[in-house]
């Protein structure tokens, strides 16, 4: 049902039949529109109808709700990017589009910055609405031949970062392991000029092991799949992964869904056109030297291409991987490893090299994407990031990704349920406050200086050779034992109904419970390599891995942060970019746990409803205003409406609001006149306000009346 056919059904009593028939099959496009009661049924049901009929978009005013379809839609065309291009919220069924548009028509009008959060666990959308929010900005915002170039860079840097960063697991075939912020940076026209990603934390583990039914990072399989036969040839490497201890573990080489030698093709056009030059694509060839493999056994083979591959000599690693130097009074012993810490070491470099060069990558790629133009720029944020995540073991990646959902849940709460009410109370708007839970304590638990889950283990951290993943969780019991969210395992059995085994700690998160298991959870936060392998590194021939491994760290005596802090550290600073921002929201929802077609969970999909807030948000939105804004804004905008308050209004901004509302006929019900702001109801009021605004631009001749429209 279009904006336009409820409008007749809100103003009116006619109520058309067509409509009337349309609703019943398609549900309401806006949960706000639900017959009088807000009740998680309802809400459900509306959701489920209009999945079943393809319909995967729904709002709560302003956020957009997503439903996995699991299957292409035909609403992604280039025509459909043209239909709501310029066009306002709510004329056109919900689409991401209809997000991104209204986010850059503010932008433009109102020379702010913007950001989209996508959110959602693992498997329910954001990755792919992320793609396709970047891709209309790429077709529908103004361009240059000049520009074409940072464009395709823009679309570009996805499959290369998706090839390095991106996995099969069990809950998603394409699963990001790294957390994305892209800015696209737009000029004062609205042509998007550059842009700039950061990356969080990459799962590097998965390099040297994955669970059963899981891949290593796609680019592996890629590479011995689509590789030119001349590339695999200097690097040695055979097509058959089955010869790769590193890419078997999960025993899934070969994913259906996946075709890995079509996307390396991809990734190798990406690599050209984002910038890469010939040195460094061409960075293995000259260093190595084809290995005849008829002379070597294929373990030697293995260390003889490493070798070249890494620019350092045979000795020098040999002596690294199976020995550590340890200081001793100022002199440096070396002492050999055992068997399984000479694995420890080798798995240690491996993804030590892999973490280092994906931040190498990201900078390479923010190279590209630079604008070295100084003039003021203005910006769209896209976030994506993993979403939570419960598997049959959790380790220490769960507990960073899921701390990260908690972060990006807590924004939301502080800038729409928290920040609405207090802005009510502010203002003197009269408010019924509606209760919501707030994850404010969970972050605590995990945060909190001294206190939090993360300074109890850097502390562990901090005792070598005496702490152990198992001490750290005696120390967990002690310090955080009795916190609400915290359960205990003296009392887990009574809690939960669900014993905790003896190395396994858990956590009642905002979206669910979660079991941890706290081996390895000292090292991973530790994260350190063997000083004598680090000075191997330092000291490659190798130009990327010289960049990846500076000299400079080895003078340095001070001791790194760890892994977990620095991710607190990094989220914090996304959470201040964020902050000083608009928002718009996009809530992903997954409808089954076997990525199938046409299939609504309804347990899975309201547990889902339930943590995302969406109850509460779609109350506060329904007894509250969708639209407020400052009356000097307000005025200085549609001014022009009322000979009164037009050209020049000279009392306070307040009353000059006053008299354009009484002039333009606003009934009582549709506003309220806060401290500062006016505050209107329903967007329909806004809308055709911001019509008739329209309309008398192009009567005062300011623009041709098709541009007013078209949004330029
Ligand atoms: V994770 O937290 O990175 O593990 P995401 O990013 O939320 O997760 P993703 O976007 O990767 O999930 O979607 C998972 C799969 O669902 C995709 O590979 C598609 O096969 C499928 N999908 C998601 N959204 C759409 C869509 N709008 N149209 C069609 C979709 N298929
Ligand atoms: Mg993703």
């Amino acid at each position: 049902i279009s904006y336009k056919q409820l409008k007749v059904e809100d103003n009116t009593d006619i109520i058309m039949e067509g409509a009337l028939i349309a609703r019943d099959r398609v549900g309401v496009q806006d949960f706000v529109l639900l017959d009088s009661h807000t009740s998680e049924a309802a809400f459900l049901n509306n959701l489920r109808k209009r999945y079943q009929e393809n319909l995967i978009y729904t709002y709560i005013g302003t956020l957009l709700v997503s439903v996995n379809p699991y299957k292409e839609l035909d609403i992604y065309t280039v025509t459909q990017m043209q239909l709501y291009r310029g066009v306002n919220f709510f004329e056109l069924p919900p689409h991401l589009y209809a997000i991104a548009d209204n986010a850059y028509r503010v932008m433009c009008s109102e020379y702010n910055n913007h950001f989209i959060l996508i959110s959602g666990e693992s498997g329910a959308g954001k990755t792919e609405a992320s793609k396709k929010i970047l891709q209309y900005y790429a077709v529908t915002c103004p361009t240059t031949e000049q520009l074409q170039v940072v464009r395709d860079r823009l679309l570009l840097s996805n499959p290369v970062l998706e090839a390095f960063g991106n996995a099969k697991t069990l809950r998603n075939d394409n699963s990001s392991r790294f957390g994305k912020y892209m800015d696209i940076q737009f000029d004062f026209k609205g042509a998007p000029v550059g842009g700039h990603i950061l990356s969080y934390l990459i799962e590097k583990s998965r390099v040297v092991h994955q669970n059963h039914g899981e891949r290593n990072f796609h680019i592996f399989y890629q590479l011995l799949e689509g590789g030119e036969k001349d590339l695999l040839c200097w690097l040695g490497l055979e097509r058959n992964p089955q010869k790769y201890a590193y890419l078997i573990q999960g025993r899934c080489a070969k994913v259906f869904s996946i075709n890995d030698k079509n996307d390396w093709k991809i990734v190798r056009k990406a690599f050209s056109i984002i910038d890469f030059t010939e040195k460094d694509l061409e960075v293995w060839k000259s260093k190595v030297h084809p290995v005849d493999g008829n002379l070597l056994l294929p373990i030697l083979r293995a260390v003889f291409v490493s070798l070249q591959l890494l620019g350092v000599h045979l000795s020098i690693l040999q002596e690294a991987l199976t020995h550590r130097k340890i200081e001793a009074r100022s002199e440096e012993v070396l002492s050999p490893l055992n068997v399984d810490l000479a694995f420890y070491a080798r798995d240690a470099v491996a993804k030590a090299i892999y973490g280092r060069t994906f931040t190498w990558l990201v900078n390479k790629i923010n190279g590209s994407l630079a604008n070295k133009d100084s003039t003021r720029k203005t910006v769209i944020g896209l976030l994506d990031i993993y979403g939570f995540e419960v598997l049959d073991t959790n380790s220490f990646e769960q507990f960073c990704i899921n701390y990260c959902n908690e972060k990006l849940q807590q924004l939301l709460i502080e800038m729409t349920l928290k920040a609405e009410q207090e802005e009510y109370e502010m203002e003197g708007i009269e408010w019924e406050p509606i209760p919501y839970f707030n994850n404010k304590i969970i972050c605590d638990l995990v945060e909190q200086k001294h206190k939090g889950i993360i300074s109890i283990l850097d502390e562990e951290c901090l005792r070598p050779g005496e702490a152990t993943d198992l001490s750290f969780l005696e120390k967990l019991e002690e310090k955080v034992g009795d916190h609400a969210h915290f359960v205990t395992r003296k009392l887990a059995d009574q809690k939960t109904r669900k014993s905790i085994d003896w190395v396994d700690f858990r956590l009642l998160h905002y979206a669910g419970e979660v079991t941890y298991c706290a081996v390895g959870f000292l090292e991973k936060n530790n994260d350190l390599l063997y000083r004598n392998l680090k000075e191997v590194l330092c000291n490659s021939k190798n130009g990327i891995i010289r960049d990846c491994f500076l000299l400079s760290e080895l003078d340095s005596r001070r001791r790194p942060e760890t892994v977990a802090t620095q991710f607190k550290n990094s989220l914090m600073s996304l959470i201040e970019i964020l902050m000083s921002k608009e928002p718009s929201y996009i809530r992903c929802i997954k409808p089954n746990e076997n990525k199938e077609p046409g299939m609504f969970d309804d347990c899975l999909i309201r547990h889902q409803v339930k943590y995302l807030g969406l109850m509460e948000h779609l109350r506060v939105r329904r007894a509250g205003f969708a639209y407020r804004r400052k009356y000097e804004h307000f005025l200085q905008r549609y001014k022009s409406l009322c000979p009164a308050t037009w050209p020049h209004w000279h009392g306070p901004a307040a009353e000059g609001v006053e008299r354009l509302i009484k002039h333009i006929g606003y009934k009582p019900e549709e506003y309220k006149l806060g401290r500062t702001k006016i505050f209107i109801r329903f967007p329909k009021t806004l809308f055709a306000t911001e019509d008739a605004f329209e309309i008398r631009k192009h009567m005062l001749g300011m623009v041709p009346l098709e541009a007013c429209w078209r949004g330029v």
